[in-house]
């Protein structure tokens, strides 16, 4: 089993001053999960931050979201430039706290197991914002969309059978795991935007619960930005 590891390529570099507040920002919103992976981030490694909401989601121009041409958010704004997507946003982050604690990298989970579950939660996020961001244009549901909805539902019930084993097999030593924190923001994210309810899977609330528990969660509720 691995020890929990750097970022590659980042192993024995020296860790980089916390930035004063103000020189880094999350470009996000309160009520994205993905936007939410990256704050649980910062809170635990402790990277002071600005937050920094994207009023729009429907905005077509780059600059609306922190200058990603995908028009996506999480983007973290550093003096180094911006940073593109949630997990690159978190290498950045521990490569920038002060403390460095050991982290559960995708790439640290070496069983198909918790690999699996990895990728799993991911797509079940992305597969969440298709949903939603279908749903925004009205109508009843397509092909597509039921296709989407089979889709999460497969995912949760694969989840719901092996997430305690997959984290379970997470190297030991390790403060943080983004597949712990993945899977939260995911499940959390469910409800709180009613894309499905949690009832039927008690080992997964059961997760979420000891999750949510941590103060990193409780300081990152989601909520619409007004
Ligand atoms: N691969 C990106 C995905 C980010 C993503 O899909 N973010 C959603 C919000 S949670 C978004 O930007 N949605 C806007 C849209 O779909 O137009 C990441 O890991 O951060």
């Amino acid at each position: 089993m691995r020890q929990a590891s750097a970022p590659s390529g980042d192993s024995g570099a020296s860790p980089r001053a916390t930035a004063p507040a103000g020189a880094i920002g999350i470009v996000g919103r309160s009520s994205s999960h993905f936007t939410r992976v990256t704050r649980i981030f910062a809170a635990e490694l402790r990277v002071e931050h600005d937050f920094e909401v994207v009023p729009d989601l429907t905005a077509t121009d780059a600059a609306a979201f922190g200058g990603n041409p995908a028009l996506r958010l999480p983007v973290l704004r550093t003096p180094d430039g911006p940073w593109f997507g949630a997990i690159n946003i978190c290498r950045e982050l521990w490569r920038r706290s002060a403390q460095r604690p050991a982290v559960a990298w995708p790439e640290d989970l070496d069983r198909p197991l918790a690999a699996n579950a990895q990728e799993l939660v991911l797509q079940a996020m992305s597969t969440e914002v298709a949903l939603i961001m279908g749903g925004l244009a009205g109508g009843g549901p397509t092909a597509r969309q039921t296709k989407l909805r089979t889709s999460l539902l497969g995912s949760l019930a694969w989840l719901e059978a092996n997430a305690p084993q997959a984290l379970a097999l997470q190297p030991p030593g390790r403060a943080l795991g983004t597949l712990e924190v993945t899977l939260y923001c995911l499940l959390e994210h469910l409800e709180f935007r009613e894309v499905l309810p949690l009832a039927p899977y008690p080992r997964l609330r059961g997760l979420r619960d000891e999750f949510g528990a941590r103060p990193s969660a409780a300081a990152t509720a989601y909520r619409f930005d007004r």
